[in-house]
């Protein structure tokens, strides 16, 4: 008697939605009509309550098919069978506790909503812009520190505190972005890290299936997901299958001890990270494909720590891969996003990645899943890319290695702009090169201008060819207005300008930009508007000519245009030669010079075919690239 009323007492607190739910239920609702027809909910006591049953006592069209006790004792593992004639609706299920209580929990099975799986997938018509979220514009001052939230730090001129940046501030910002030429946004992870510090990046998780509220919370991401979609714009979401912060429950109270990969013996952290040491992992990815790999190597490369602060989740554990997997189906059914960006892909359990990719796209087939294989050499990257048949793509770390030799080396046989030449025609090694997201830096390397030693002409030419390279561009914020913070990486994860009251330099409005700034910011601009008009870039025909006196040039050509990019990177003006586009100039109808990093002075900027016929050559300005349009 004494427990069915406290038991009712419980229900209507939960009815009353108070933060005191007894019980808890992930995911946290879930759809009709999916594919698979069957979800396996994570249910808790947050008090910690042994489980003894749970009971579904109320549903239409769905069956309980397993109820499974964890290891842990305050969890359950429930399967549910949702018919595809099951009707939106509410469930009501019963949680009996060891001690005899008894708590009812409703949950929703929500009907599908299509357009927002309007503007799924990426190819090479799009391009992305990378924001750190808590550095790009403060549009909400209330919630830049939460009370609830451990780290209570706010403090601009600190790198690795929270400096109140969030969701709404980047939404307020969309068409700025727009006019960079990008198409998506990837933001640095945005779910909640209760960690006591270095909250702001976001990489370590706490919670799975919360918004942190210094961003803005889920309604701050679902109307950001909807002002990017009215803007034809594609959602990126930064996801982490790898590990999770210290602070997670997960780690602080797993289901199961075989949820993280911790070894007999280790010295146990605090949620700090700071007490004892964790196995960390010797980050030799080599071990996946080495054939003389020592298991040792192998197991304490993909089960070892990637940081102390963030524990190495075990994908192996079913229930846990389950979790993660179900957990990737929510957010894009719930928010509507078009692509992840999976992070540290090397590193979890590879076979768990083709399971977690392969269900995604049997669930959304146009889903683009592209990876973060941080890795050194062509073979590597090929590796990764065909152990993982349903991975949409790869950042192009090779191409980024590249570009730093071209651009930061003299050019020799195989340096400088040979490497960059080689290492493109590596591209018979990989499929679908078309998918591989390029870029000149990131929120984990230095930034580009520094790399090039502010030298503004090469900034140039990294940026055209950016623009203008076979794969997805990827543009890092503040990268268009100069940035160039090299190592620190608070530094380099600096506020734009302008996302904070009282900033007196403004990327936005222009307000306050130094003139080299402004002029940088019109040039990323201009390229923005040039691949824009030509999609013959990224869609077309690629084709390059080897580096000879320093000048490289590659052309995009289909059945209107042939644009033909020229890199001189020799200290003088140099000429490439026109005879080498051996398909014959005499099949084009006139030619344009359509963009220029450096003009020479006293050149024509339109020429008939004649001229360039009696010229043979086409002569560009040291460290300066030229794009040559051609008319079919
Ligand atoms: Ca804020
Ligand atoms: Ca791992």
């Amino acid at each position: 008697m004494w427990a069915m009323a406290l038991a009712i007492m419980t229900v209507t607190f939960s009815a009353f939605g108070t933060k005191e739910l007894p019980v808890r239920m992930d995911p946290p609702n879930w759809w009709v009509g999916m594919p698979g027809n069957s979800v396996e909910l994570l249910v808790e006591t947050l008090r910690q309550e042994a489980i003894a049953s749970v009971t579904l006592t109320q549903g239409q069209g769905v069956r309980m098919l397993k109820d499974e006790a964890a290891q842990n004792s305050a969890y359950h593992y429930v399967t549910l069978v949702i018919e595809p004639s099951a009707p939106a609706q509410t469930l009501v299920f019963t949680v009996k506790t060891e001690k005899g209580r008894k708590y009812s929990h409703y949950y929703h099975l929500e009907a599908r909503d299509a357009s927002r799986r309007s503007h799924m997938g990426l190819d090479s018509r799009d391009f992305i812009y990378l924001v750190t979220p808590d550095r790009f514009a403060n549009g909400n001052l209330a919630n830049d520190q939460v009370r609830e939230l451990e780290e209570q730090t706010l403090d601009r001129s600190e790198g690795y505190q929270r400096h109140g940046g969030d969701l709404e501030g980047l939404t307020a910002h969309l068409d700025y972005i727009a006019s960079l030429g990008a198409t998506a946004v990837w933001t640095m992870p945005v779910l909640v890290n209760d960690m006591p510090r270095a909250s702001y990046h976001g990489y370590a998780i706490t919670d799975h299936y919360r918004v942190d509220p210094r961003f803005g919370g889920h309604r701050a991401y679902k109307a950001y997901a909807e002002a990017l979609h009215a803007k034809d714009m594609k959602l990126v979401m930064d996801m982490v299958p790898n590990h999770i912060g210290t602070a997670h429950r997960f780690y602080q109270n797993p289901p199961d001890s075989n949820w993280i990969n911790a070894w007999p013996g280790r010295p146990e952290t605090d949620k700090n990270g700071e007490v004892g040491q964790p196995t960390i992992t010797n980050h030799r990815y080599a071990t996946l494909y080495d054939p003389y790999a020592a298991p040792s190597d192998q197991q304490q490369f993909t089960d070892g720590w990637f940081v102390s602060s963030m524990v190495d989740v075990n994908q192996r554990d079913r229930h846990c891969a389950q979790y993660l997997l179900q957990n990737a189906l929510w957010w894009i059914e719930s928010i509507g996003v078009d692509a992840f960006r999976v992070d540290t892909w090397i590193y979890p359990d590879q076979n768990f990645l083709d399971h977690w990719s392969t269900a995604i796209h049997a669930v959304y087939p146009d889903f683009f899943i592209f990876s973060e294989s941080w890795v050194h050499n062509e073979h590597s990257q090929q590796y990764f890319l065909d152990r993982h048949s349903t991975l949409d793509g790869a950042a192009d770390f090779m191409m980024y290695q590249a570009w730093k030799e071209a651009l930061e080396k003299p050019t020799t046989w195989n340096g400088g702009l040979n490497h960059f030449y080689l290492n493109l025609a590596a591209d018979y090694l990989y499929r679908e090169p078309e998918n591989f997201i390029v870029f000149l830096d990131n929120h984990d390397e230095g930034r580009f201008f520094a790399k090039v030693k502010e030298d503004k002409d090469l900034y140039k030419m990294g940026l055209a060819m950016l623009y203008t390279m076979r794969g997805i561009p990827c543009l890092y914020y503040g990268t268009e207005v100069l940035m160039k913070a090299e190592n620190d990486h608070g530094a380099m994860r600096q506020d734009h300008y302008g996302g904070w009251p009282g900033d007196t330099k403004n990327a936005f409005t222009g307000e306050g930009l130094t003139t080299d700034e402004a002029e940088a910011l019109a040039f990323v601009r201009a390229l923005a508007d040039l691949r824009k008009a030509h999609p013959v870039i990224g869609t077309g025909s690629l084709r390059q000519w080897a580096p000879y006196n320093d000048v490289y040039a590659y052309s995009w050509s289909n059945d209107e245009e042939v644009l033909l990019v020229m890199v001189n990177r020799n200290a003088d003006p140099q000429y490439f030669g026109l005879d080498r586009m051996l398909d014959g100039l005499n099949t084009f109808n006139g030619t344009q010079v359509l963009f220029e990093t450096k003009p020479l002075e006293g050149f024509p900027h339109t020429r008939g075919l004649q001229d360039i016929d009696e010229l043979g050559a086409y002569r560009i300005a040291s460290n300066g690239l030229t794009i040559l349009r051609f008319l079919k």
